[in-house]
């Protein structure tokens, strides 16, 4: 595969309301998407990046210049017999997982095109359609995030996520609890915002009857998940710490989790997510696919991974209108609490060119 030209091209997405986590609101999406251009067609990838460091170091306008000046030049330089040889060409920069991912996904697209097969096929998906979950932020007061948690359940989705900090935990759970039964499969999200000096705190997150507890601590703190998982009931998940396959054999050996959100930009690309589902399917640890406010681009490819049979537990693969009034691809609508695999060559779906050049803020052409 000979990769001709790399297309960066930034878009502004509003979303239908804001997202409000431990780590901040988030009122629109600043995304960067990656196409490249090569001599068996063309592919599409989503950066995941935020505009902000904040979710990790990485963010949007960082993952452009990172694309620009180290990781486009090393593939423009010379033809790649496959999207797997990208991480061996590129494995000089550190870290950058983000900006990694958004450009072997482009390729990945690009390839599987060519060969007429989905990504889904590809990576060894046994599901054509996908249990849908939804991630809740953190919402001005306790009856307005019942009537968002009611809105999500009317539409079928069979599991929801609540994002908690210190002051937003417990009585939100129970209410949310109250409202909707015991059968509700209800998990919270604290993306860092606790310490050790809470476990005493989190262990009463037990009586809420929770599918799991997601990163309460900092990113490097396994240890501090290691005690809790000694302490509570209620199974960890590692989201910001799994930044690896071989970390997330690491924190599973180590006691520190039961469960891993997968996330393809977080660890690099959709080869090595698939290899985060394969450690903790040996493992023994069931697995659910994470979101970062994809658009339907970035969604179809969650959509495929999560067709894997170690994603057992219903993923923040949210249809199109939890975040988008207008999708840039044909919208992934809810059908029963699940969404269709794409069945499609590569990643499935393309922008719809009329709405990508409406929401398109820059773009710019990397050539040899
Ligand atoms: O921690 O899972 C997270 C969004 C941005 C950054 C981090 C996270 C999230 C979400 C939203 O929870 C998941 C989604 O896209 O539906
Ligand atoms: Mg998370």
């Amino acid at each position: 595969m000979k990769v001709e030209m790399v297309e960066l091209r930034r878009i502004a997405m509003p979303l239908v309301r804001p997202f409000r986590t431990s780590f901040g609101t988030q009122t629109a999406r600043d995304i960067l998407l990656v196409r490249v251009v090569t001599d068996v067609g063309e592919g599409w990838g989503e950066c995941v990046a935020l505009a902000d460091p904040v979710y990790s170091s990485e963010y949007v306008a960082g993952a452009q210049q990172v694309l620009r000046q180290y990781l486009v030049p090393q593939v423009v330089a010379a033809p790649l017999g496959s999207a797997r040889q990208l991480a061996s060409r590129v494995s000089a920069v550190i870290g950058h997982r983000m900006a990694k991912a958004a450009l072997e996904t482009a390729l990945l697209d690009a390839e599987l095109r060519a060969a007429s097969l989905s990504l889904a096929a590809y990576l060894g998906g046994v599901r054509d359609r996908v249990d849908c979950g939804v991630s809740v932020g953190i919402a001005p007061s306790v009856p307005e995030l019942v009537d968002e948690v009611r809105g999500y359940v009317e539409q079928g989705y069979r599991r929801i996520k609540l994002k908690v900090e210190p002051g937003w935990d417990l009585e939100p759970m129970a209410a949310v609890r109250a409202e909707f039964g015991d059968d509700l499969l209800l998990q919270v999200d604290a993306n860092t915002a606790y310490t050790t000096t809470d476990l005493r705190h989190l262990a009463r997150f037990d009586d809420l009857g929770l599918l799991l507890i997601e990163q309460p601590f900092a990113e490097e703190d396994i240890e501090a998940h290691v005690r809790l998982a000694a302490t509570i009931a209620t199974p960890v998940c590692l989201d910001e710490s799994v930044v690896s396959a071989a970390s997330a054999a690491d924190a599973i050996r180590r006691g520190a989790c039961s469960v891993v959100n997968v996330k393809a930009g977080r660890v690099g690309g959709y080869l090595e997510a698939a290899r985060v589902h394969d450690v903790c399917a040996a493992l023994g640890v069931p697995v659910w696919c994470g979101g970062m406010l994809e658009t339907g681009l970035g969604r179809a490819a969650n959509v495929a991974l999560a067709s894997l049979p170690g994603f057992t537990l219903p993923g923040d693969t949210s249809a199109s209108s939890r975040f988008y009034r207008e999708d840039i691809t044909e919208p992934f609508v809810l059908e029963d609490g699940r969404l269709p695999v794409p069945q499609g060559p590569g990643i499935g779906g393309l922008p719809l060119p009329e709405v990508l050049d409406r929401v398109t803020t820059s773009r710019e052409e990397l050539r040899a």
